[in-house]
C-alpha cells in the first residue's frame, strides 16, 4: 500500500485529534488513535472523554470525565497548536456528546476551526459491554452527526443508531441511506461483521453516489480496536486532504495491513497493530 507523505524530522507534522476513551489494556480507544497517527507520521492531540478500566477479557467499568475538562482539551489544542481533522470514539454519555458538538460548532462557526470531523459512533466493547449510554444515542443522532464530514458505525451501530438490521447488500444501502439523512456528509456502512463472502464490503454514501469497498476478510480473533485504527488511519488521510473515498479507502487498506498483524494478548482478545510498520521494514 502507499502510505501518507512524512514531515521531514524538526518540521510540524500534520495534527489529527482523537476525542474518545482510553483503554487501560492499550489496545482500543485512545490507545490505539495514538498508535496510528504515530505510525502515519501525524502528530496526535487528544480530548479524553471516559476512562475505561479493561484488560483483553472485556471492559469492567469506566469513568465519564467532567464537561469542562473534555471541552477544554479541545479548546486550548484548537487555539494554539491547530489541527486538520478530528475524530470521536467512545463518548459514554448525551451529556459530553452535547458538550463536544456544542463546543465543535462554537469553534466552526466563529472561525477557529475548518477541520474534517470523522464520528465512530462507539457503542460497546467487542464482548458486548457497553460504552454509551442508551439514553445518548438521540445526542448521536441529532447533535454530532450532523456535524460529520464522515460516519463509521459497524452494524451493531447502524442497528442501534437506524434501527435497520444489515443482512444483504440492500439493506446495507437503506441503511447508508437513513445514516445519511441524520447530517453527515459521508456515511460508511462497515460491513466486516457481514459474513457473506470471504470479502468485508463496505459501503460508503454522500447522498448521491454509493462506492464499495472490498477487501480480504482477516479472520482473526484479535482485532480489538478495529474500528478505531480505521477512522484514525482515515481522518489522518482527510487531514493530508483526501477526498472523503481515498481517505476511506486508505483507512480501509490500513486497518486491513494492522489486522494481518495483529497479536494475542492477555487471556482474551488482542489487539490489531499499527506496528508492523516498525518491524516490516516498509
Ligand atoms: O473499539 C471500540 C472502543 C473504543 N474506545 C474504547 C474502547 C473500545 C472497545 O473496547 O474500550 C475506550
Amino acid at each position: 500500500m502507499n502510505y501518507l507523505p512524512l514531515t521531514p524530522p524538526g518540521q510540524t507534522p500534520l495534527r489529527v485529534m482523537t476525542i474518545a476513551g482510553t483503554d487501560s489494556g492499550g489496545g482500543a480507544g485512545i490507545q490505539a488513535d495514538l498508535r496510528t497517527f504515530a505510525m502515519l507520521g501525524v502528530h496526535g492531540c487528544v480530548s479524553v472523554a471516559a476512562v475505561t478500566v479493561q484488560n483483553s477479557l472485556g471492559v469492567k467499568g469506566f469513568h465519564e470525565i467532567p464537561l469542562d475538562v473534555i471541552t477544554g482539551q479541545i479548546i486550548t489544542v484548537v487555539e494554539d497548536i491547530g489541527i486538520q481533522a478530528a475524530k470521536t470514539g467512545m463518548l459514554a454519555s448525551s451529556d459530553i456528546i452535547e458538550a463536544i458538538s456544542e463546543t465543535w460548532r462554537g469553534l466552526s462557526s466563529g472561525g477557529d476551526l475548518a477541520a474534517p470531523l470523522v464520528v465512530d459512533p462507539v457503542c460497546a466493547s467487542m464482548h458486548g459491554d457497553p460504552l454509551l449510554h442508551p439514553s445518548a444515542l438521540d445526542a448521536l443522532r441529532t447533535e454530532l452527526f450532523p456535524l460529520a464530514t464522515l460516519v463509521t458505525p459497524n452494524l451493531d451501530e447502524v442497528r442501534l443508531i437506524t434501527g435497520i438490521e444489515v443482512i444483504d447488500s440492500k439493506s446495507q444501502r437503506d441503511a447508508a441511506r437513513a445514516l445519511h439523512a441524520l447530517g453527515p456528509q459521508w456515511a460508511l456502512v462497515k460491513g466486516g461483521h457481514l459474513r457473506v463472502s470471504s470479502h468485508s464490503p463496505d459501503l460508503l454514501f454522500d447522498g448521491t453516489a454509493f462506492h464499495e469497498f472490498d477487501a480480504e476478510r482477516i479472520d482473526t480473533g484479535h482485532d480489538h480496536g478495529a474500528g478505531d485504527t480505521l477512522a484514525a488511519a482515515t481522518a489522518c488521510a482527510l487531514a493530508h486532504g483526501y477526498p472523503v473515498p481515498e481517505a476511506v479507502s486508505f483507512g480501509k487498506q490500513w486497518v486491513t495491513e494492522c489486522l494481518r498483524a495483529a497479536y494475542p494478548l492477555g487471556h482474551g482478545h488482542g489487539p490489531v497493530s499499527a506496528l508492523f510498520r516498525l518491524t516490516s521494514g516498509s
